[in-house]
């Protein structure tokens, strides 16, 4: 029997992942693919939805695909691609919006937070329609699980509701996706703000824990990561966000579970723990910042692994696309 297939997009829309990313979706990723039939896109249709440079878009997309790989991707075990060199991504978006409600795309709540953030007024009717082209992406390829922050579990309830609904009305086409969200890990915050989510655009600098940085400012960051008045290391989201941002950051990154973290440092003040914080970050970048820069110096070599994803990711999406344009009653392409 052919593996369960699994789906993830990530956008191109900062010089480097976070730990957010790395955490809620990459590492995922990279684990997903013993078991999976794994395809992982970068979302450059998705970047636009919101104001960009061209330039910075074709940098952060070959940054963004060297990050997939550098993590561990492996070219040949999962199919890695550009979202815009498969042209079905649109089409089908098309189609599915043509079948979403206004009110039941007006209810995305990340619509909603970004579209306050531009103005509502600035914001472009792709940020509005961003959800659909989410499905889109999902459904081409038949994904059983997408690994998802919990950011995005609406939006892959609207993909189950569309699925559904083009289902029932042109019969069954699509496969029905669940969230893949793993526990602890769902939601990094914000250094700073411990109780906004760490994120490429909204976090300040010193917020946000970048992939590709040096050692020296990520240790400072950690270092200077807002914490709560007391003394002690105990996981209460609610009294010490900050301290269980931290707590959360560390088991993950050591395979710990949090309340054997917070025994050993049972009555040993802010500094150690957040020194343990540090080092820890820092092991885990290092490697992959320096196998991102490797990748980043061979561009034709990127280019050309991008290419073999491409054509893999083409291959699935025509024959589903063929499918829709049949059942929604297009004539056959001549
Ligand atoms: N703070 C986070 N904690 C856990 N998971 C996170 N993800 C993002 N931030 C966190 C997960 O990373 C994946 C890729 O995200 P994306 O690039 O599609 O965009 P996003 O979710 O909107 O992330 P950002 O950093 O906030 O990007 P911008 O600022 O460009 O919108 C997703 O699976 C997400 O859940």
């Amino acid at each position: 029997m052919a593996s369960p297939r699994v789906l993830s997009g990530i956008q191109p829309t900062a010089d480097s992942f976070h730990l957010g990313n790395y955490l809620g979706a990459v590492r995922q990723y990279v684990a997903l693919q013993e078991g999976y039939d794994a395809f992982y896109c970068v979302v450059d249709l998705h970047a636009i939805t919101v104001d960009y440079q061209p330039e910075a878009l074709r940098r952060r997309s070959r940054i963004a695909a060297a990050q997939l790989f550098a993590a561990g991707l492996d070219p040949e075990r999962s199919t890695v691609f550009v979202q815009s060199h498969v042209r079905e991504h649109t089409e089908l978006a098309w189609v599915l919006m043509c079948l979403t409600g206004m009110g039941e795309a007006g209810r995305m709540t990340q619509f909603k937070d970004k579209s306050a953030k531009y103005g509502e007024s600035s914001a472009g009717v792709g940020l509005f329609t961003y959800p659909i082209l989410q499905a889109a992406d999902i459904l081409l390829y038949g994904a059983n699980k997408v690994p998802v922050g919990a950011d995005q579990k609406q939006h892959l309830e609207l993909t189950r509701d569309l699925a559904q609904r083009f289902n029932h009305r042109f019969g069954e086409t699509f496969t029905l996706p669940e969230p893949y969200i793993v526990k602890g890990v769902e939601k990094i915050t914000d250094l700073q703000e411990p109780t906004a989510k760490m994120s490429k655009s909204s976090s300040s600098p010193a917020g946000i824990l970048d992939l590709l940085e040096q050692p020296g400012p990520l240790r400072k960051k950690v270092m200077r990561a807002v914490t709560d008045t007391g003394t002690e290391i105990a996981f209460d989201e609610e009294n010490k966000p900050g301290i269980a941002n931290l707590l959360r950051i560390l088991s993950a990154l050591t395979a710990t579970p949090i309340p054997d973290l917070e025994t050993r440092y049972a009555g040993q003040g802010y500094g150690t723990f957040k020194k343990d914080v540090a080092e820890a970050v820092v092991e885990t970048f290092a490697p992959i910042r320096e196998r991102t820069e490797k990748l980043l110096a061979d561009e034709d070599e990127l280019d050309r692994l991008l290419a073999a994803g491409a054509t893999r990711a083409r291959a699935v999406a025509a024959e589903t696309m063929e499918k829709v344009r049949d059942r929604a009653g297009f004539l056959p392409t001549p």
